[in-house]
This record gives C-alpha cells, sequence and structure tokens, in this order.
C-alpha cells in the first residue's frame, strides 16, 4: 500500500511582525544605556530631517545620515520638512549630562527621532546607532507602501575609552588608497575611530617624502613574495586622512626604526647601522634591520621625515615603532627613542611606541602600546603614562582562527571569535592607565583584500565593542546574536567575513 504523503500547504501570506523592542536591536558595540517604550517610528516616503544649526559639522554629519538611508532603503529624505512630512528625524546641540566628547542622546517615538549631542562627533556616533536601527528590509504588510519601522525608546551613550583603533600593516603587503577608504567606512560603523597605518618596514616604504623621493620609488617597489608594492602619494595621503576625518576617525601614521628599517636603508644606505647597502627584501624575518642610531645625518632624516608626515596628518599622534630592534645596541636603542622623541614632540605631536620604547626615559604625554611584553606596559604604568593594549594573544588580528585557517600566523596562539571578545582590557593594567585597544593586522599572509577581511572580520567587530562598551553591558552569548544579524550588513558591504561555526549567522 501507498504511505500517505501528508504536506501542508498554506496560502496566508507570511507576516514578519517589525521588532518593535529597541532593547532587542542588534546594536554594536552595546550602548551604555537603553531604554524602551512601547511605540515605533515609521521611516518612510513622508519622512524628513531637520537640524536646529548652522554648524558644519552636524550639516556633515545629517548629509552623511541622509545619504546611508537612500543606499540602505533607497528612500530620499529631505532636508526640510514639506507638506506631506508625517515623521522628523531632528539632529539638536544641547549640552547633553555627558561631558565625554562623543556622548550623544537618541530619543526614538512615534513621529520624532531626536538625536542630541555636544558636537559632531558625538552626533556622527549617534547616525551609526540609528542606521544600525533601521531595518535591512521594509515592512510591506503595514501600508500600501515601504515602511522601515525603528523601535521606540531612548539611548544614551558614551565610549569607556576613547582610543579604539585597529591597525593595518599595508609595509609587508600593499593596499591601495581606495581601499583604505572602503575599509573606513566599515570601522566607522562601529564607532571605531582610530586607524593605524603602518607605514613602512623592512618590505616596503609606503609613503612619498618629497625630500627623500627614493624611499618610494626604490623602497616601495616591492612587498612580501616579491610582488610590485606601492605607496601612497602625499595627495592620497591627504585623501585618505579627509576621508577618516570625514568619518570623525583620526588616522595614525607609523615609521617605525630604528628596527624594520630595511626598505628606507636600502634606499639610502647611510642610513643602515652596519655601514653596509642592504638589497631589498621581500621575505618575512623580523629583527635583522636597525638605523645607524649614533649619526646626526639619520636625525636630520628623521626630522624630515616626521615634518612632512606631521604636516599632512591632523591628529594628535605620531607613531614611531621601536619594536623588534634585535639588532641595535641596548644604549643606541634608548638614545634614539629620547632623540626621536624629541623631534615628534617639534612637531606637536604625541609619540607613540611598540612597549620596548617603556625602557627609554619618556616624557610624559609619551604613550606606549603594549603587544609582548607585560613588564613593559607596567614599566610604562610606573612612569605614569598611558597604555594602548594590543596583546597578542588576544588583539592580534593576523592570528589564525583555528588550525584549519589558511592565512594568518599563530605565533601568539589561534584566535577564536569567542577568545577575541571573551576577556577585559583590566585583566592587564587599572583602567585609568589604559587609553584604549588596538588590533593589529599585520599583512606577511596575505596579498589580497578577501585575506585582509577575512583576517579582520568579524573580530574588530568584537574589539570596537570591548573598546566602547563597559563590562556590565558585555556578555558573549547576547553579543554572540547581534553579531550573527551583522551578516546582512556585511554581506551587502561586499565584506569577505570569516563565517565562523561559533555563530549562528543569519
Ligand atoms: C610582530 S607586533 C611584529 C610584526 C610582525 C608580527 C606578526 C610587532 C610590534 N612586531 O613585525 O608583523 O609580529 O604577527
Amino acid at each position: 500500500f501507498l504511505l500517505p504523503i501528508i504536506f501542508s500547504c498554506s496560502s496566508e501570506k507570511k507576516i514578519t511582525l517589525p521588532k518593535t523592542n529597541i532593547t532587542e536591536a542588534s546594536i554594536i558595540p552595546k550602548p551604555l544605556d537603553v531604554t524602551p517604550s512601547d511605540q515605533a517610528f515609521a521611516l518612510d516616503q513622508y519622512s524628513a530631517l531637520i537640524i536646529d544649526n548652522d554648524n558644519t559639522g552636524f550639516k556633515t554629519a545629517a548629509e552623511f545620515l541622509i545619504n546611508k538611508i537612500n543606499l540602505k532603503t533607497g528612500l530620499t529624505v529631505p532636508s526640510s520638512p514639506k507638506d506631506d512630512t508625517r515623521s522628523i528625524i531632528k539632529i539638536y546641540r544641547s549640552n547633553i549630562k555627558s561631558d565625554n566628547e562623543e556622548a550623544y542622546e537618541l530619543e526614538i517615538k512615534r513621529d520624532t527621532i531626536k538625536l542630541t549631542a555636544n558636537n559632531a562627533t558625538g552626533i556622527f556616533r549617534g547616525i551609526q546607532t540609528l542606521r544600525q536601527l533601521i531595518p535591512e528590509h521594509p515592512n510591506d504588510s503595514l501600508a500600501n507602501h515601504n515602511i522601515w519601522i525603528i523601535p521606540g525608546g531612548k539611548v544614551t551613550d558614551e565610549p569607556r575609552f576613547e582610543y579604539r583603533s585597529t591597525m593595518l600593516d599595508v609595509s609587508r603587503h600593499f593596499f591601495e588608497a581606495d581601499y583604505i577608504k572602503k575599509y573606513i567606512e566599515i570601522l566607522a560603523y562601529y564607532k571605531i575611530n582610530i586607524l593605524h597605518l603602518h607605514l613602512s618596514d623592512d618590505q616596503g616604504w609606503r609613503i612619498e617624502i618629497k625630500s627623500w623621493p627614493r624611499l618610494t620609488e626604490f623602497g616601495g617597489s616591492t612587498e612580501v613574495g616579491g610582488g610590485q608594492g606601492g605607496f601612497y602619494t602625499q595627495e592620497q595621503y591627504k585623501d585618505i586622512v579627509a576621508h577618516a576625518e570625514a568619518h570623525h576617525i583620526t588616522i595614525v601614521p607609523e615609521i617605525d626604526m630604528p628596527g624594520h628599517t630595511n626598505a628606507a636603508s636600502a634606499s639610502y644606505p647611510f642610513l643602515n647601522g652596519n655601514g653596509q647597502k642592504p638589497e631589498l627584501y621581500t621575505g618575512t624575518k623580523v629583527g635583522f634591520s636597525t638605523f645607524d642610531t649614533r649619526s646626526d645625518t639619520v636625525y636630520s632624516f628623521i626630522d624630515d621625515v616626521i615634518r612632512e608626515i606631521s604636516s599632512i596628518t591632523p591628529g594628535p599622534y605620531f607613531h614611531i615603532g621601536g619594536d623588534e630592534s634585535h639588532v641595535t645596541k641596548k644604549e643606541d636603542y634608548l638614545y634614539f627613542i629620547n632623540r626621536v622623541e624629541n623631534i615628534v614632540q617639534k612637531y606637536d605631536k604625541r609619540m607613540i611606541g611598540w612597549d620596548e620604547v617603556a625602557n627609554a626615559d619618556l616624557d610624559s604625554t609619551s604613550i606606549v602600546q603594549f603587544w609582548n611584553d607585560l613588564k613593559n606596559a607596567e614599566l610604562a604604568v610606573e612612569k605614569n603614562l598611558k597604555v594602548i593594549l594590543s596583546p597578542a594573544n588576544k588583539a592580534y588580528l593576523d592570528m589564525k582562527y583555528d588550525s584549519l585557517t589558511k592565512i594568518g600566523y599563530d605565533w601568539a596562539g589561534l584566535i577564536p571569535v569567542d577568545s577575541a571578545y571573551l576577556w577585559d582590557p583590566e585583566e592587564y593594567l587599572s583602567e585609568k592607565y589604559i587609553l584604549g585597544i588596538d588590533a593589529p593586522l599585520w599583512s606577511e599572509t596575505f596579498d589580497s583584500t578577501d585575506g585582509l577581511e577575512y583576517l579582520a572580520f568579524p573580530r574588530l567587530i568584537g574589539y570596537s565593542e570591548l573598546s566602547w562598551t563597559t563590562p556590565e553591558n558585555r556578555d558573549w552569548k547576547n553579543y554572540k546574536s547581534r553579531l550573527a544579524d551583522q551578516a546582512e550588513f556585511l554581506k551587502r558591504m561586499n565584506i569577505n567575513y570569516y563565517k565562523s561555526p561559533l555563530i549562528e549567522w543569519k
């Protein structure tokens, strides 16, 4: 006999009810405080936007929001109300309670959204929260036109740390300026506010220095594996800086020295500490090169480099590297760091160096970036200096996720998506010494933007939450489900993220 085939069939149209509880919205990084209401805002063809003052930063931020709403929904939101306007997004400047530079308040009601901050940066951060609250898909069951339902309530938000950074190594492999601009857009969406560019290393010098043209003409002509390398002209660098500024992101340029300097010394052999003329290098060894630390000509070269880069870098920081100078004598190294610190200060920048620099007699404004040796970070604290945390076994984006990851290293361990998230900066130092977090992406093991994105995402999204969100507001299970909801954005942005099996991707 035949088994009856049972199947159910429904002709009912599937109705997905809009999420209207703001506390369940997938915002990353999680805001400081979110209070729900039982209302919801309807974003549709009858919505408009207004700004309460003429501040150019506010205007630019509002245009940014209008543009992003258009890209996501296709709606063209007018920047002033029209006769048929039914709902309004208002951007206000007012003195909100927090004096944090990046604080904002976002209040969502039935027919108004009010975004308030003391300055344009706060508004810009709040705009990212609002973007994340707009659903990827409209609801078409509520009216005969598309409506994007934004859950109602109030968000009061500000970051835990002021330095929320990622580093990209464009030296071991070069990545074009246009790509850096796309990367900046993704960082901004997650409220990362610093992009640290590792602009020089043994394998390539990547920024034009007008007074020393061979640095890029020759020193920028290759990369790991022997590819053609490349470099940013100063115009291109300025363009990156301007794009970053428009996203309220600061560029931190790094020229790594006295070690990691083979490309510079191959271009100008007088820089070399051992008196020889080195060849260009396309391998992946570290710690074999050094500048001549006792030559005044070397310091006048460094003065030119720092002067030229500083003059096109509006941000307050200059990173001098200082790591793995294994062939520089200790006393020469300490002498070098102090002299270079003076040059950085002469051009009104605050010096940052990898943790080894803590051994020098640093000025109180200089910053130590912990990556390897906690003793160096503790030494920095003894000297009352600020520290940036980049513990390699937690925050290195070039570590493999697991043993099957095809690119990346494992010298500091494997870093799956959960361990990248499950730590707290205060495990290392007390909060008052921590300026923030930097997640470095070293590029020895990949030459494509696909590889870059595979290692960076989704872990970088977790570092954004670690540096923005207070420990009480962080929870892996909750984060994991919010992360799963990022898939649509990452796909829309064409990001080749790693589909970690730890996440139930939507
Ligand atoms: C260590 S981290 C380095 C880099 C390498 C990286 C590879 C640091 C300050 N130095 O030169 O690219 O390991 O993971």
